[in-house]
């Protein structure tokens, strides 16, 4: 089955104005559709983030990957590292990444996977080795927020709903408000861990939310907090002291391997990172520090779901846990998140997901369910989604029209506070 055109589409989102350790969520989040055409008239997709470089990269793959076979996965990777270079640049010091090499890997191989399973007529987790759970289990995902819904109503709020759908546009900038949002979106999805995302707000704000937390919910809700690697050393101790049997995990409290590896030799919570050790290059090292227990996946930076399968053992044979990173999303990376979550064999922890706070829907028959806090893995061919052309092209204006062409969150923070500057420790 031969690849005869790759579509992409760049797509903006309605996002919430959710905080972080590097500003604030514009109102808008990007996304790319891609659709690789085959000659066999089989359409497969995928979905992964959207900036200039990347949406470009993907315009140049179009003749290179004309005529190759949807099945020889490793000699199209081979073709994208021939184009674009072996090695790729750094994922910099945001909470996510940027790197452009494993966006297109992944980006071409979930879409040709798409292709392989709606032509064998399996769902994707059968070609990732199989079922090790019929339902993905993923977790609550917290965050200070100012007021407001997000898209085109920016910081408004619509009127005349009720639950999640208004609970998500609410302030939360305080630990009772935080207790408010989850348990209004336990309430909504059923979630059973909770995780917070730290960085916005001083240690003690974020160590009081979470105290909060474990007393509305109690001891049995896993609880975890992400401050994006923006603690100093001392900080990370200090509150990973007071933090210690109330945690999950401790994620990314401090920036690098090394910083992470003198922590986890002060604090006894586990540590997970989707900051410090982010690429396969990266392991050895991990390894030899002891930097954390616990890697968060993400086939969107990981460079597809079979490299994620194969950190998957990586992390088993080295005792380490396995867990999922997530940013703003729709169904298409939602079904791929959930056939990878699906197949892991080495799996404790719920995954992340941002899909909560997104209402916009790029495929058929809108949100996918989440229920009691899980996923049921699709069995239908291939992703199992359908995607909604009439969606796709709304989403596409909402994205010629928003004016954002990649993410800056410090650009969104300095227009509510023009003094707010990115600092790679503030606390
Ligand atoms: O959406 O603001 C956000 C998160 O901070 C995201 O960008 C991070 O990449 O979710 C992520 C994380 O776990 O670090
Ligand atoms: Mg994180």
């Amino acid at each position: 089955m031969k690849i005869v055109d790759i579509i992409s589409t760049q797509i903006a989102i309605g996002d919430p104005p959710l905080l972080n350790a590097a500003g604030l969520h514009a109102p808008f989040a990007l996304r790319i559709i891609v659709e690789i055409v085959t000659d066999e008239g089989i359409i497969g997709l995928s979905e992964i983030p959207s900036s200039e470089k990347i949406f470009l990269a993907l315009e140049g793959l179009k003749k290179v990957l004309f005529n190759q076979d949807v099945f020889q996965l490793n000699n199209i990777k081979k073709i994208i590292k021939q184009k674009f270079g072996d090695t790729d640049d750094q994922r910099g010091t945001a909470p996510w990444d940027q790197r452009l090499i494993v966006h297109l890997f992944s980006a071409i191989e979930v879409a040709c996977l798409d292709c392989i399973g709606k032509k064998l007529k399996r769902p994707i987790v059968d070609l990732l080795g199989g079922i090790s759970r019929e339902k993905v289990p993923f977790a609550a995902y917290l965050f200070y927020k100012y007021e407001g819904a997000g898209g085109a109503l920016g910081f408004g709020v619509e009127n005349n709903i009720s639950g999640w759908l208004s609970d998500r546009q609410k302030e939360a900038v305080t630990p009772k408000q935080i207790v408010l949002q989850a348990q209004s979106m336990c309430e909504e999805f059923g979630f059973q861990s909770i995780k917070l995302k730290g960085g916005a707000f001083h240690p003690e704000i974020e160590f009081e939310s979470i105290i909060a937390l474990q007393e509305a919910f109690g001891p049995n809700v896993p609880l975890r907090l992400d401050p994006n690697a923006i603690w100093s050393l001392e900080t990370g101790i200090k509150y990973g002291k007071k933090l210690e049997g109330i945690l999950e995990y401790y994620e990314d409290p401090v920036r690098g391997q090394e910083n992470m590896a003198l922590l986890s030799k002060e604090v006894n919570i586990p540590l997970a990172t989707n900051m410090c050790t982010t690429s396969f290059s990266d392991i050895p090292l991990s390894i030899k520090l002891g930097s954390e227990h616990i890697i968060l996946s993400d086939h969107h930076f990981w460079g597809g779901l079979r490299a994620s399968i194969e950190l998957n053992k990586i992390c088993q044979t080295f005792g380490k846990g396995f867990s999922m990173h997530s940013n703003s999303h729709l169904g298409i990376s939602m079904a791929a998140m959930t056939h990878l979550g699906a197949a892991v064999p080495h799996l404790d922890y719920a995954l992340d997901t941002h899909y909560p706070w997104q209402v916009d829907e790029v495929v058929k028959g809108g949100k996918i369910k989440i229920e009691d806090g899980f996923v049921v893995v699709s069995k239908s061919p291939g992703l199992g989604v359908e995607l909604d052309r009439k969606q796709l092209q709304k989403l596409h204006k909402n994205y010629l029209e928003c004016g954002l062409k990649e993410r800056n969150d410090e650009i969104e923070m300095k227009k509510v506070n023009p003094e707010w500057q990115f600092k790679l420790q503030r606390w």
